[in-house]
C-alpha cells in the first residue's frame, strides 16, 4: 500500500470516540494502520473559524474581510460593531445564510434541471434508455401544470366524446412547462398550490410565493452584493422565496419526474453498511446526488455480457452499492445495498475492495482522490459540472442520449481495475436489514388502513394520540460531531415518546445501519402507543422517504396529513417538527429555511452560523414564528434537542384541543 506522509503535527482521531457506528470503527483504524489520512483526523488537526461559526465575516467587497465577533464579555448597551462599509452583524450574517440558501436551492434545483431536461428527452422519445414508468403519476402531475390529459374528440356516431391522450404528448407538455418553471419571470410556480390552502393564502399575503426557481436565486446573490440590501428582515423575506422555490419546485420536481421515469417507491427490502461490499467481486459505489446515471449504472452492472466480462477477470460477480443521496435513490426503488453515509466515503475505498467509485454531483470529498491513490481504487467523475484535478481520476462523461452505453464503460473500468487490488480486501463483517422506500403514496396505502389511498387512519392515531405527533428528522453527517450518535439519540428520544419519524438523507442511512428501519425494531424503541399502531400495520417507525431532494415527499405527505382533516387548516398546525442534528452542507440550511417558511418548527444540531448576530437570531428563532407559524432552533444536545421537538408538538395538540 502506498501511505501519504502524516506530518508529526497532524492528530489522530480516536476511532471509538468518532462514530457510533461499528463499521467506520473499523474502517478508521485500519485507515490510521495503513497511514491514510481521513477527515476524522483532519477535524482534530484543524478547528473551525470562530467568527466564520458566528457567521459575521463579511467578504463581500475586497475591503475587509470584515470580521465582527461578539465581544467577549457579551453585548453591554448599544451593539456597535459594524464593517467598513458601516454593515452591521444582522446584515453580514444574513447575507451569508441568504448566499447558503442560494448555494443550496441551486444544488437541488440544478438536480432538478438536469431530470426536467432528460424527462423531456424521454417524452420526446430522443432517447431510448428512459422512458415513462408511472403513468399514474404522470396524470397526477399533469393535472398540477394544467396539462390536459383528456381530449375530446368525434366519434361514428358524431357525438363529442372524452378521449385519453397519448401519455407521451402528455409528458412532453409536462417536460415544457416543468423545465419553464427554471427561468419563469413572473407569476408563481405550478405546485405552489399544491400547498393546503391557508399556507398558499399565507405566502400570497406574505409576497413570498416564488416566481421562478432561478430568478428567486439570482436575487439572492444580487441583494447580497456589496451595498444592497441592508435589512436583514428583506433578506430573510428573499430566503424564503429562494428556499420555497427549491422545496416546492427544484427539489420537488426532481422527485415527481424522477418517479414517473423509474418508478416511485414503495417498500421494498435493503441492507445497508460497509459489509455489503464483497472481496470476491467487483465492488461499484456510485455516490453523489442524481439517479439518472445510477440507474442506468444499475442495468449495465446487471447485463449478463459485463457479469461474463467480469468472470474472465477472476470476479464472481458485481456488486454495486450506493453512497450518500445516489444510494437512496437506488436503493428506494431497486433494493440496491448502501455502503454508507456521508462520512463514510473515505472508509469504503480503505476497505481496498472498492473497484470503482463513481461520482456525479454533490458531497463528494476531494480527499477520497487522495484516498483511492493509497489504494487501487479508481475514481470515475461523469459530470462537467464536477470535475476532479486529480491526474489519477479519470472522467467518463455521461450523456443522456447514449446513457446506457456511458453506464457500460464506466462498469467495464471497475471490471478492468479488479485484477488490480494491492492488497487482500479488509471488508468490515457489519451490514443490517432494513425496509424502505416510503414515499406518500405509499404511506398512504400502509397508514391507510381499510381506508387505502388516505391519510384518515393515520391522522385518527395521532388525534387519539396513540401517535403523539410526527417527527421529520433529515440531513447530513458533521466530521465536528460523533458519526451518527445525535441522529440516533434524538430519533429513539421521539420514537420512546411515540413520534413517528420521517427521514431521507444520511439521517435515514444512520437509522439503517442502527437497525431502526425495520418493522421489528417497532417493539424495542417506541412508546405503547407507537408500537401498537407499527406492529398492526407492519411498518417500522423510522419511514425513509428517500435521498434530500425527496425532503418534497415530507412536504407532501404533512400536506395530505392537513388535507385529510382533524388537525386544523395549516402546516403550522400540525403536531409536527423537523430536525437535522448532523447538517453540513448548504442545501440544508435551503431545506431548513423551506421548512421553516411552511410552517414547521425546525431545530439544527451542530450550530447555526446565525448566533453572532443576536438580532438576526432573534428574527429566525422567534419572530418567524409569527409571520410563517414556524421557526428556526438549534440545540446542540441530543437529548435537549429532541426535548424541544416533542414540546413544540404537545404545543400543537394542545392548540388542537387533543389531550382534553
Ligand atoms: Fe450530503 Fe444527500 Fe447531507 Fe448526506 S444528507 S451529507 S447533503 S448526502 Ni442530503
Amino acid at each position: 500500500i502506498k501511505v501519504t506522509a502524516a506530518s508529526k503535527k497532524e492528530k489522530k482521531a480516536n476511532p471509538k470516540e468518532s462514530s457510533v457506528d461499528q463499521a467506520t470503527i473499523q474502517m478508521l483504524a485500519k485507515a490510521q494502520a495503513d497511514n491514510v489520512e481521513t477527515i476524522f483526523d483532519r477535524a482534530l488537526t484543524m478547528k473551525p473559524c470562530n467568527i466564520g461559526e458566528q457567521g459575521t465575516c463579511c467578504k463581500t467587497c475586497s475591503q475587509g474581510p470584515c470580521r465582527l465577533p461578539l465581544p467577549k464579555k457579551g453585548i453591554e448597551g448599544v451593539d456597535t460593531r459594524k464593517g467598513l462599509c458601516g454593515a452591521t452583524p444582522e446584515t453580514i450574517a444574513a447575507r451569508n445564510f441568504a448566499r447558503m440558501v442560494a448555494a443550496g436551492a441551486a444544488a437541488h434545483s440544478d438536480h432538478g434541471r438536469g431530470v426536467a431536461e432528460v424527462f423531456l428527452a424521454a417524452a420526446r422519445k430522443e432517447t431510448e434508455d428512459y422512458g415513462i414508468q408511472d403513468v399514474e403519476k404522470l396524470l397526477e402531475v399533469a393535472v398540477d401544470f394544467e396539462v390536459p390529459t383528456t381530449v375530446m374528440v368525434e366519434n361514428e356516431a358524431g357525438e363529442k366524446v372524452e378521449q385519453e391522450r397519448d401519455i407521451y404528448k402528455i409528458a412532453e407538455e409536462v417536460g415544457v412547462k416543468a423545465l419553464g418553471e427554471w427561468g419563469k419571470q413572473e407569476g408563481e410556480i405550478y405546485y405552489a398550490k399544491r400547498a393546503p390552502e391557508a399556507r398558499y393564502e399565507l405566502w400570497k399575503e406574505l409576497d413570498v410565493v416564488p416566481r421562478g426557481i432561478d430568478r428567486e436565486i439570482v436575487e439572492i446573490m444580487h441583494r447580497t452584493h456589496m451595498g444592497v440590501d441592508q435589512d436583514y428582515h428583506n433578506i430573510v423575506k428573499q430566503c424564503s422565496r429562494a428556499a420555497l422555490g427549491d422545496g416546492w419546485a427544484g427539489s420537488m420536481i426532481a422527485t415527481d419526474l424522477q418517479d414517473i421515469m423509474f418508478g416511485t417507491p414503495y417498500p421494498i427490502q435493503g441492507e445497508i453498511n460497509l459489509g455489503v461490499l464483497k472481496a470476491d467481486e467487483v465492488n461499484i459505489i456510485v455516490h453523489g446526488h442524481e439517479p439518472l446515471l445510477s440507474e442506468m449504472i444499475v442495468v449495465a452492472s446487471q447485463d449478463p455480457e459485463m457479469l461474463a466480462y467480469a468472470k474472465t477477470k477472476g470476479a464472481h460477480g458485481i456488486t454495486l452499492a450506493g453512497m450518500c443521496c445516489t444510494a437512496n435513490e437506488i436503493l428506494v426503488r431497486h433494493g440496491l445495498p448502501i455502503a454508507g453515509n456521508y462520512l463514510q466515503q473515505e472508509l469504503a475505498i480503505v476497505t481496498g475492495a472498492v473497484d470503482a467509485m463513481v461520482v456525479d454531483v454533490q458531497c463528494i470529498m476531494e480527499n477520497i482522490a487522495n484516498v483511492a491513490d493509497c489504494y487501487h481504487t479508481k475514481v470515475i467523475t461523469t459530470n462537467p459540472r464536477a470535475m476532479m484535478e486529480s491526474g489519477h481520476t479519470v472522467h467518463i462523461e455521461f450523456d443522456e442520449h447514449h446513457a446506457l452505453e456511458d453506464a457500460k464503460r464506466i462498469v467495464k473500468e471497475a471490471i478492468d481495475n479488479f485484477p488490480n487490488r494491492r492488497a487482500e480486501p479488509l471488508i468490515p463483517n457489519v451490514k443490517e436489514k432494513m425496509v424502505v422506500g416510503f414515499s406518500q403514496e405509499a404511506i398512504k396505502y400502509h397508514l391507510g388502513g381499510t381506508f387505502r389511498g388516505s391519510y384518515v387512519p393515520l391522522n385518527d392515531n395521532i388525534i387519539n394520540g396513540r401517535i403523539r405527533g410526527i417527527g421529520g428528522v433529515v440531513g447530513c453527517n458533521n466530521a465536528r460531531t460523533c458519526h451518527d450518535s445525535a441522529h440516533l439519540t434524538i430519533v429513539k428520544e421521539l420514537l420512546k415518546n411515540d413520534v413517528i419519524v420521517l427521514t431521507t438523507g444520511c439521517n435515514a442511512m444512520a437509522c439503517g445501519k442502527a437497525g431502526l428501519l425495520t418493522p421489528e425494531s417497532a417493539a424495542v424503541y417506541c412508546g405503547p402507543g407507537l408500537a401498537e399502531v407499527c406492529e398492526t400495520v407492519g411498518i417500522p417507525p423510522v419511514l425513509h422517504m428517500g435521498s434530500c431532494v425527496d425532503n418534497s415527499r415530507i412536504l407532501m405527505a404533512a400536506t395530505q396529513v392537513v388535507k385529510a382533516g382533524g388537525l386544523g387548516k395549516d402546516i403550522s398546525d400540525l403536531p409536527a417538527a423537523g430536525s437535522a442534528p448532523e447538517w453540513m452542507s448548504e442545501k440544508a440550511i435551503s431545506i431548513g429555511h423551506y421548512f421553516v417558511a411552511s410552517g414547521v418548527y425546525t431545530i439544527f444540531g451542530v450550530g447555526l452560523p446565525v448566533t453572532g448576530a443576536p438580532r438576526l437570531q432573534k428574527h429566525l428563532f422567534e419572530e418567524l414564528e409569527d409571520i410563517y407559524g414556524g421557526m428556526w432552533d438549534l440545540e446542540v444536545d441530543p437529548y435537549e434537542h429532541a426535548k424541544k421537538m416533542i414540546a413544540h408538538i404537545d404545543k400543537k395538540r394542545a392548540a388542537l384541543g387533543l389531550d382534553k
